[in-house]
């Protein structure tokens, strides 16, 4: 007994040290963070491309992992609390939400969410002194409704978008959330893209600029034909939304943003060793897939927390996308 606590306890500091010393050195697209882990954050994507699901699922996370890199996620404040309750009221009976309304900005759902990593899967750049300790992030996040996105693109001389880009201003990341069924309104989605940056860049003309990060989340990707993909989020956005990635790579190379890509699932997937969709899909059509929870007790989102972790500090988590993915249907190992 004793001898199995000590093993325990030993395995555990040499995955800790592992981390500490692997995670910090980790291949990582952009320069460390300078800003606290606090960062403000604007979800835009088209029409039911799942922003309030994403939000809500992250803000109840159900069925955590036992070795999942995260700790907790805690909802702070009124609103995302109420949210969470509505993950549980609404998609864990199988049901889904209303669509979001295109609102006066100041009407939009503010949430806060805390996410606090194990300390064992705090890299250590990212430790406030040279001892590993747990590292949580504050997120500030609005829920935009789709059709602020539709209108870039079908009716961008509205008069409410003016808001909505001003609000965008503060904003240090962009969840880009893309139905990554959607794939036939790749033109659009690049034309939405384009006049968002556009406008967005002369607002920053008026005052001072910063550079965003831009995490594009392919979402929805428990559908088999994203799985098998799933673990190349870069080649999977490259090959189904050739013309968005085109028109975000053009906006990083002219150092406007820095765009990174990911895969998720606000269902995920149902067994441990053959895996299969947890979801029932209702409605297909060139606009995506509308899709309720089919086991609401299995119910384990993937990817949530990997654009987050992006967005706030400018490095990927090996480990925390490794918890997203697991094994493909195929059985592939993932990375
Ligand atoms: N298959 C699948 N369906 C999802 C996922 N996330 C959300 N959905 C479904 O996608 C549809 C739209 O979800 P919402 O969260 O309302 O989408 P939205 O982007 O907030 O939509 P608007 O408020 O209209 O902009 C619903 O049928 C959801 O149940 C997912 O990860 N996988
Ligand atoms: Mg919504």
């Amino acid at each position: 007994m004793i001898f199995k606590k000590l093993f325990k306890g030993l395995i555990k500091k040499i995955v800790q040290f592992l981390n500490w010393l692997f995670l910090g050195k980790s291949k990582q697209k952009n320069p460390p963070p300078t800003a606290p882990l606090n960062p403000q954050i604007r979800t835009i994507g088209d029409r039911r491309s799942g922003k309030t699901t994403y939000i809500a699922a992250l803000a109840y996370w159900p069925n955590a992992k036992p070795n999942s890199p995260v700790q907790t996620i805690e909802a702070i404040g009124d609103n995302a609390r109420k949210l969470m309750a509505k993950a549980q009221n609404i998609l864990e009976q199988g049901e889904e939400f209303q669509a979001t309304n295109l609102q006066n900005i100041d009407e939009v759902e503010d949430y806060v969410l805390q996410i606090s990593l194990k300390e064992e899967f705090t890299p250590r750049f990212l430790s406030s002194n040279s001892e590993p300790s747990a590292l949580t992030i504050t997120i500030y996040c609005k829920d935009y409704s789709g059709e602020f996105f539709f209108d870039l693109i079908n009716d961008p001389t509205k008069d409410i978008l003016e808001e909505y880009l001003e609000d965008c201003k503060e904003a240090d990341g962009i969840i880009l959330l893309v139905d990554g069924t959607s794939f036939l309104r790749d033109r659009d989605f690049a034309r939405g893209i384009e006049e968002f940056f556009r406008r967005l860049d002369q607002i920053d003309e008026t005052g001072t600029r910063k550079q965003r990060r831009v995490a594009m989340v392919l979402n929805k990707c428990e559908q088999p034909e994203l799985w098998i993909q799933s673990d190349q989020p870069r080649q999977l956005a490259e090959s189904r939304f050739p013309k968005l990635l085109k028109a975000l790579e053009n906006w990083e190379e002219r150092g406007y943003i820095v765009v990174d890509y990911f895969a998720a699932s606000a269902f995920g997937m149902l067994g441990s060793f053959k895996l299969e969709p947890n979801v029932k899909n209702i409605q297909r059509d060139n606009q995506g897939v509308k899709s309720i929870i089919q086991k609401p007790k299995q119910w384990r989102p993937f990817g949530l927390v990997a654009p987050l972790y992006w967005l706030a500090s400018g490095h990927r988590h090996p480990q925390l996308e490794l918890d997203a993915l697991g094994v493909s249907p195929k059985g592939k190992r993932q990375r």
